[in-house]
């Protein structure tokens, strides 16, 4: 595997950053995760979107061009003789030192790994994902924006464990008020009554690309959707549940806190979803190969 650093190519086991990123000691910096389907980068310009704001947010000058960014993106699956896989692109702080003040890290560190991605089981695509509300919630938007896509997982990580350990695929977070705000790595959609819900990003959840590709997909399926507040409740009494993310894509939902949900099978519109999303994923994006 040969992995991208700073304008220049490593071979794996020479790809390798210093004790002194911030990246490292703080979590300072951020990130995308994308995929490519089919020698195609899917969504490459709504992820760079988001990265030069999560850096904006966090008074961090992107240290290259979107078209930069863009052919840096490319040319590291062409190394990798990439055609279907998994796009992580981070972007560090720099090195500096022992201290918080980013003022004195020079330069962002920029870092490109193109590789295959673990899915989840093919079993919750036709079954559904069991999901568990974990305690830890959501951070607040009074303490970090949840909008912004840090290298500062730990929140959502422990979230994660805490669902693994109740024995759910993914975690629910809600936030400070009780409200839904999503999981720990995807974002979360209920079907009631016809309309399409999915809580606000000011509840928390991160405005998730394949959330807008799926909220999109709906709009042409003639499904109405709406980002609004709910609650367990909800989900408890919803038609339909599932999750979007660049690495679940569209996946149902069948139990929430082991209360099964809609019958627990994946719903007619979950699926209808998972089909479009397919067939976007398999003829769009930056083309790789051209
Ligand atoms: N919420 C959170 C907290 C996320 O981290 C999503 C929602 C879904 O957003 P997108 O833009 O992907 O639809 C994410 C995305 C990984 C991995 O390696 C995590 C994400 C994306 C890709 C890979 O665990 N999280």
């Amino acid at each position: 595997m040969k992995i991208y650093i700073d304008g220049k190519f490593y071979p794996e086991k020479d790809a390798k950053i210093s004790v002194f990123d911030h990246g490292l000691l703080y979590g300072d910096g951020a990130f995308e995760g994308i995929r490519v389907y089919n020698g195609r980068i899917f969504k490459l310009a709504e992820h760079l979107d988001r990265l030069r704001a999560s850096a904006q947010a966090i008074v961090l000058n992107l240290p290259m061009s979107r078209e930069a960014l863009t052919e840096a993106a490319v040319e590291t699956c062409r190394r990798n003789k990439l055609r279907d896989g998994y796009i992580r692109l981070v972007v560090t702080r720099g090195v500096g030192y022992l201290g918080l003040s980013p003022y004195k890290c020079k330069k962002p560190t920029v870092f490109i790994i193109a590789a295959t991605i673990e899915l989840y089981p093919e079993k919750v695509y036709r079954k559904g994902m069991k999901l568990v509300t974990v305690g830890t919630t959501r951070t607040s938007p009074a303490a970090l924006s949840p909008n912004v896509k840090s290298l500062n997982y730990l929140n959502n990580i422990m979230a994660k464990v805490e669902a693994l350990h109740a024995g759910g695929d993914e975690g629910l977070m809600l936030n400070a008020q009780g409200y839904i705000a999503e999981c720990t790595g995807d974002n979360v959609f209920i079907l009631k009554r016809g309309v399409l819900l999915t809580p606000p990003t000011s509840a928390g959840a991160l405005c998730g690309i394949t959330r807008q590709t799926v909220m999109d997909l709906a709009g042409e399926a003639g499904i109405p959707v709406r980002e609004e507040n709910f609650t367990r409740y909800d989900i408890f009494t919803a038609d339909e549940c599932f999750l979007t993310g660049t690495a679940a894509e569209v996946v149902p939902v069948r139990e929430l806190d082991r209360r099964v949900i809609s019958g627990g099978r994946p719903g007619p519109v979950t699926t209808e979803l998972m089909r479009r999303y397919k067939e976007l994923t398999a003829r769009n994006g930056t083309p790789i190969y051209a």
